[in-house]
């Protein structure tokens, strides 16, 4: 598999598959959304490696791309993880588990995801149009930087009354940025700019700033947590990366 494109569009790879104990949500009731990590041996994964101070991060997304959540489930001693989930409306959730198995022979981070069904009356609702600047809570975020095919580098500038935000790390970093493709729902796990783990001191002025290695042309949206205030917000863009603005790498020649 090219761990360097899209993942998120399986239940299972690399030989491990995503397990949840139950394919169905209850919208507007708060209960526990159980799974495991079936691995090659066919039992459930019991060793990981942190990424991000965790050892599995569950994104949770309705299918029109609404409803965004990041969460971190428990683990218990078998193996089977656990959260308190919560979903407001029916629909279409799709739910991505994003870990790294402990003795991988190539360690690489896996996603691996799953539908679950929340009955009832669904409203669909219609992607935001592109733009460069999203509001969430009492923050404004502005977005710098063309999202292109091969590798963007993507500045969030967030201001509170005006006035860069005072950011808080969070998980590691001081922020999280999750991509998916409009149209299939395609994951990418995007890397701060900088070294993990060095990030001790807040960024200037609010900015915060990250690679997006976007694999192809298309509408993406962009789902960035930050902390400030003591409390994570998640604010939300719609973005466009064009055709043919970038050149793939030139085939070299065979011998
Ligand atoms: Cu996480």
């Amino acid at each position: 598999m090219n761990h360097d494109g899209p993942q998120g569009l399986a239940v299972s790879a690399d030989g491990y598959t995503l397990v949840p104990s139950s394919a169905e949500l209850t919208p507007g009731t708060t209960s526990p959304l159980a799974f495991k990590v079936i691995g090659k041996d066919g039992k459930p994964v019991k060793s990981y490696t942190v990424l991000h101070d965790k050892e599995l991060h569950l994104i949770v997304v309705r299918r029109d791309l609404t409803s965004y959540q990041h969460v971190h489930p428990t683990r218990a001693a078998s193996g089977t993880w656990s959260v308190p989930l919560s979903v407001a409306s029916a629909g279409v959730y799709k739910v991505f588990a994003n870990f790294q198995p402990s003795g991988q022979v190539m360690p690489m981070p896996i996603t691996l995801a799953v539908d679950l069904m929340a009955s009832g009356q669904f409203t669909a609702t219609t992607l935001p149009k592109p733009a460069l600047t999203a509001t969430v809570d009492s923050f404004m975020v502005a977005l710098a930087g063309q999202v292109v095919v091969g590798g963007s580098r993507l500045t969030f500038t967030v201001t509170q009354s005006g006035k860069p935000a005072v950011l808080q790390p969070y998980l590691g970093a001081f922020g999280h940025l999750v991509a998916l493709r409009v149209g299939d729902l395609a994951f990418l796990h995007v890397h701060p700019e900088g070294t993990p783990g060095h990030e001790h001191h807040p960024p200037a002025g609010g900015k915060i700033t990250f690679i997006a290695p976007v694999p192809t042309a298309g509408q993406y949206r962009l789902f960035l947590d930050f902390k400030s205030g003591d409390a994570v917000h998640t604010v939300e863009f719609t973005v466009v990366a064009p055709r043919g603005k970038v050149e793939p790498p030139p085939v070299p020649p065979h011998h």
